[in-house]
């Protein structure tokens, strides 16, 4: 009677043992639980508030800020680019989710454990060689796509400027209007463009291989000595815009900087008699430039 008594005791000592064992588990439980919580918050937290005290745009976070296009075409790019990122946002987000979740779902949860090991896991593996392959397949089409429309040349330009890349600066040639402009180092060159009007440009050098690069327009092609490149675009805002050589060219090639100004119509015309005013009639002669890298205002030719 004793013994069972004594046994009863031993059972519901037992029994709160185990209670306050479950109690403190389910304690520490809980406490990891708000821990990770707030982990998650705090990180949270401090990602909203760089972002946010960085003055960052929309633009600068999700598409790095490309300038908004001044040319009717720099809009296939500027969806392109956009696109993109859309793309790759999409699967880094999925992609470090799936990360995320292997990691905690599959976590060591004690120190003697060890996780489950997998190997040759044939459809996972397709999976991942397949999809990869859809993504490139994906991006190079629209890619050749809006490559191909931007680089149509249909030959009904309104206004057609030979553009001279040499060493140090550009000359600009306005084929249909006989009259051109030229840069150096010290006074860069100025395009002045009519607005809405398509614009075909040809790229020529003289020497070594420049590149012509309108930021704003977001398009640049390389200046390639006996090779005309052609392009169309056409500007459809007014406004004036840096441009630049954008190939390694030499030890000069830093101060080949030019301005594009883009305006109405009549103030076009007006630029193209001042220019034929100030004796810039006639085309600048390409064959001026040699290959010791002269400014054109130190030849004597
Ligand atoms: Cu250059």
């Amino acid at each position: 009677m004793r013994q069972s008594s004594h046994a009863g005791s031993v059972g519901v000592a037992t029994d709160q043992q185990a209670r306050a064992q479950q109690g403190r588990t389910k304690g520490r439980a809980q406490g990891q639980a708000r821990g990770r919580r707030r982990a998650i918050a705090v990180g949270v937290g401090v990602l909203a508030a760089s972002l946010t005290l960085s003055g960052c745009t929309t633009n600068e976070i999700v598409f790095l800020d490309l300038p908004s296009p001044v040319t009717k075409e720099g809009v296939i790019i500027q969806n392109l680019w956009q696109g993109s990122w859309i793309a790759a946002w999409v699967v880094g987000i999925i992609t470090w989710a799936l990360m995320l979740w292997a990691a905690f779902a599959y976590r060591r949860r004690h120190k003697d454990d060890t996780p489950e090991q997998t190997q040759y896991n044939i459809p996972i593996e397709i999976l991942y060689t397949v999809l990869p392959l859809i993504m490139i397949l994906g991006l190079f089409f629209f890619t050749a796509r809006d490559q191909s429309e931007i680089l149509a040349v249909s030959n009904d330009q309104d206004e057609t400027v030979e553009v001279v890349g040499f060493r140090w600066n550009w000359a600009f040639n306005y084929l249909d209007q006989d009259a051109y402009a030229i840069g150096t180092p010290n006074l860069p060159a100025e395009l002045v463009l009519p607005v809405g009007e398509k614009i075909r440009f040809e790229l020529v050098s003289p020497d070594v291989i420049h590149s012509f690069w309108v930021v704003d327009f977001l398009f640049k092609m390389d200046v390639i000595p006996g090779k005309r490149n052609v392009f169309e675009l056409t500007p459809d805002k007014v406004g004036t815009y840096a441009g630049k050589c954008a190939e390694l060219c030499g030890v000069d090639h830093a101060r080949m900087l030019f301005t594009v100004r883009v305006v109405e119509r009549a103030e076009y015309d007006q630029y193209i008699a001042d220019l034929k005013e100030n004796g810039q009639g006639g085309l600048f002669d390409t064959g001026l430039s040699n290959d010791d890298g002269q400014m054109p205002d130190e030849r004597t030719i």
